[in-house]
């Protein structure tokens, strides 16, 4: 790094910095850099002063801005290296734009949300501005080679959100280093990239936080963490968010020492030039070489705007407060310095404020008409049909008003134009005029055009999506020998980590002995305690752990012990992991499967089938939950030929069922979003999925000894569910349908109903009503009783396709009870 080299050797009076051995570089080399990272601090805050405005005036919804955090995030630029990564938050545009990520103009674009890309790069204005990253994938879907660049995993909300994925960017490091076998050719220079995190003093109240650096300290991975501190939590101050008021302090037990390994801490004012520069050299040095986690405190920030511009901090912090803040602005004490050390003079550092103020305020202005343009044009076509369709209609004064108030709106939104144009076609109702056909058309292309700008990439559209991947049934040999499923997960499992070298499972008892089921037993002796690893018990950091490492093109599957307690992780699964393809519009995968196992095992805890909650929070992961542990095998081998991430739920009671041996362990694919028709019958469809499915097709068997033929259909995918719309081919057959499962009343069986009953248009084909078998409201109790009377059970779910036979023939099926 010239420019600390230039602090050792040439800067008096530097606090403490170890002289390294350099070349000397000249004074103009050094003012450059100076003067280049003063530039870039002067534009980012110009931008956040500027972008305040355009808030308050009204052409941006929200403003959250990175004033007055400027300084340290030069310092992590000049440290940051191609193939590194950052995991940050919303206070980062400084950083972005001193590694020329991110231009005023894609900042302003960021603040009006401009759906172009091209234009608003960080989400399309998906995102609120200050959510930042970059572009890991080609159009196509496929990895660029992240070495080469410099990269930052897309930004979300949830304050400390950011962390536990930022463990996993570390730890790919760490596996790329010491797994010889993997294939890094995209994704690592020998582990020597350093995974950097940021967060806001408040924001380490979280427990994300404190789960990150302990497990950070176990692993020894090479991530820096920098706590931007500048005492505040929107309103609240640091008395109600930190014991002792001071975050490196109470971290301190966390410090290495001779005997321990442990964190680095490094504490800096954050105002403080020369300090930064050194602590951030020092940091990546530490971390990068040894792979040992480094903590950077910085103090003394300040917030000159206030938090957001949703508020004035006037309101919270007193006069000496606000004063305190403008002396210590970060900026003006860089400023200070530069003239102080005789760098540069007054005039030559206001001629470049000037000029920077201009490129400023022009980018500003090109953002907001470049937001504009399209719109603009489009009003003009569509005034113009709005205006032939009035001249030719009945409702003419009406439809003139609508277009006088569109011609109104000088700076159009596509709301604007969507609203004027389909509230102008109930005036046409009934006419049939060329006019009005045109109309029509206008508005079915924009919308055609315009809707996927706000709803594509929930999936992937490319051709390796998962629900493309071909099925390719199990093989038996004529006497294949009945196994109990966990041997079959367990081999197949051997032939995954054998075909796919960038694979590697972990998670609480996943490692020495192979889970609490022994799916993967003695593939850790196999592979390695990398591949198949122990985890300590920290469900939301090994989500964590399996998103990160996804990002730099591992294939983590990251175990959940239980269904039951992946509620702790699942922060990170709905805000983090499930929203990634969709909030970066394609530019950044995870394909990371969450493996886990639940369903009518005993107790409130150990029997969990909460699949409602999951299905609606977990939209843009699949969720699957395969009956048996071939369909489960199946599942695994379908995902890792995908790139998708998912959820695959194995059956708690099924492990030591038996079940044939499949042939072509590791090749055989279990289809996503196909159902399963496991007994065909003509008097009612049952669809059920998961451990209940086994007591449906029992009692369909004890139906036939009472005359009804059940036809029994597996959903075993419920996202997404029935894409080739089977179910309603049974319903044309059978003409009533009955949902059963284990969830709660109103859960998934009720979202299934919703699929076939509305989607597949199901309710053509019915003639009993419709109906769902759930479990009772509440989790189910401990013990067989608690199960048979907390769940729908063979007797229940008798009765109730009994009851629905009885209404519809009283004379043949006489009431039961
Ligand atoms: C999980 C979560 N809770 C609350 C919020 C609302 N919120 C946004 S920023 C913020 C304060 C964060 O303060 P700090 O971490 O110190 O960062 P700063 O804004 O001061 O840089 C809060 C409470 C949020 N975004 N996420
Ligand atoms: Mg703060």
């Amino acid at each position: 790094m010239l420019l600390f080299k230039y602090f050792c050797d040439n800067t008096k009076n530097l606090m403490n910095i170890s002289s390294k051995t350099s070349n000397d570089i000249s004074f103009e080399d050094f003012k450059k850099q100076i003067l280049q990272d003063y530039e870039i601090a002067f534009i980012s805050r110009a931008c956040s002063l500027l972008g305040r405005k355009e808030v308050l005036t009204g052409k941006a919804k929200f403003g959250i801005f990175g004033d007055g955090k400027e300084l340290p995030q030069l310092a992590m630029a000049r440290a940051f290296k191609n193939g590194d990564f950052r995991s940050g938050y919303y206070r980062d545009q400084t950083f972005m734009m001193a590694l020329g990520l991110l231009k005023p103009k894609d900042f302003f674009h960021g603040l009006y949300a401009t759906t172009d890309m091209k234009k608003e790069p960080m989400s399309g204005g998906r995102q609120m501005g200050g959510h930042f990253l970059t572009y890991s994938l080609n159009e196509d879907g496929t990895w660029k080679d992240l070495t080469q660049q410099k990269n930052s995993s897309s930004d979300i909300s949830c304050t400390a959100g950011q962390m536990p994925r930022l463990l996993g960017l570390a730890q790919a490091s760490k596996v790329y280093r010491h797994e010889k076998g993997m294939n890094s050719t995209k994704f690592s220079d020998k582990g020597n990239e350093v995974a950097w995190g940021t967060i806001g003093n408040a924001s380490t109240s979280e427990g994300m936080f404190w789960e990150t650096i302990n497990a950070g300290g176990v692993l020894q991975v090479p991530m820096v963490v920098s706590i931007w501190d500048d005492e505040y939590g929107i309103s609240v101050p640091a008395k109600h968010h930190t014991t002792k008021e001071d975050i490196s302090k109470i971290l301190s037990g966390f410090q290495r020492d001779e005997e321990h390994e442990g964190y680095e801490i490094l504490k800096v004012q954050g105002w403080d030039y020369t300090a930064l520069m050194h602590a951030y050299e020092n940091a990546s040095d530490i971390a990068r070489q040894e792979h040992v986690p480094v903590i950077i405190h910085v103090t003394e920030l300040t917030q000159p705007q206030g938090h957001s511009t949703s508020g004035s901090h006037e309101r919270y912090k007193d006069d000496k407060r606000l004063e305190w803040e403008r002396d210590n602005d970060c900026n003006k004490r860089f400023k200070e310095w530069i003239l102080e050390s005789g760098i540069a003079t007054d005039t030559e550092l206001e001629q470049l404020e000037k000029q920077v103020k201009r490129d400023v305020r022009e980018a500003k202005k090109q953002a907001w008409s470049e937001f504009l343009e399209e719109n603009i044009t489009a009003k003009k076509t569509l005034v113009k049909l709005m205006d032939s369709a009035a001249e030719t209609s009945s409702n003419r004064n009406f439809l003139k008003k609508l277009k006088n108030d569109l011609i109104a709106i000088e700076e159009p939104i596509l709301k604007d134009l969507a609203v004027a144009s389909r509230k102008s076609l109930r005036y046409l109702l009934g006419e049939s005029t060329p006019e009005r056909q045109s109309l029509v058309n206008w508005v079915s292309s924009f919308l055609t055009k315009t809707q996927p700008d706000f709803s594509s990439y929930l999936y992937s559209p490319n051709d390796n999506r998962a629900t493309n991947i071909k099925a390719i049934a199990p093989t038996y040999d004529p006497n294949a020998e009945k196994v109990d499923g966990r041997v079959i997960l367990r081999d197949n499992f051997d032939k995954l980590f054998d075909n796919y070298p960038n694979a590697l499972i972990f998670g609480e008892d996943t490692g020495a002995i192979g889970d609490v089921n022994q799916g993967l037993e003695g593939l850790q002796e196999k592979y390695g305690s990398t591949r198949i690893a122990d985890t300590g018990i920290r469900e939301t950091t090994i989500i964590g752990q399996g998103i990160g490492m996804a990002l730099r093109g591992l294939r983590p599957i990251a175990e959940i012990q239980y269904l039951d307690y992946i509620f702790y992780a699942m922060s990170s699964l709905t805000d983090d992991l499930s929203t990634l393809l969709y909030r970066t519009k394609g530019k950044q995968k995870a394909p990371l499967i969450v493996r886990t196992r639940g369903h009518r095992l005993e107790g409130i805890w150990h029997s969990g089938s909460e699949m409602g909650g999951l299905i609606h929070l977990l939209r843009g992961m699949y969720i699957l939950a395969p009956r048996n542990m071939t369909q489960a095998a199946g599942f695994y081998n379908t995902l890792m030929k995908s790139d998708e991430p998912a959820l695959v739920i194995e059956s708690l009671n099924g492990y030591r069922l038996k079940e044939p041996k499949p042939t072509n362990l590791g090749a055989f694919c279990t289809p996503i979003g196909v159902v399963e028709t496991m007994k065909e019958g003509t008097d009612i469809t049952l669809v059920s999925y998961g451990s209940t499915l086994r007591i449906v097709e029992q009692v369909a068997r004890e139906l036939i000894e009472v005359g009804i033929d059940a036809e029994v259909i597996d959903a075993q995918t419920l996202l997404p569910f029935d894409v080739k719309h089977d179910v309603v081919e049974s319903l044309k057959k059978t003409n009533r349908l009955l949902v059963i499962d284990e969830d709660v009343p109103g859960g998934c069986s009720a979202y299934i109903l919703n699929e076939i009953v509305e989607k597949q248009q199901g309710y053509r084909y019915l003639d009993s009503a419709p109906q769902t078998l759930t479990a009772k409201a509440h989790r189910a109790a401990y013990g067989t009783d608690g199960d048979y009377f907390s769940k729908p059970n063979a007797e229940d779910i008798f009765e109730k396709i009994y009851s629905i036979m009885h209404e519809v023939n009283p004379q043949d099926y006489p009431k039961l009870r």
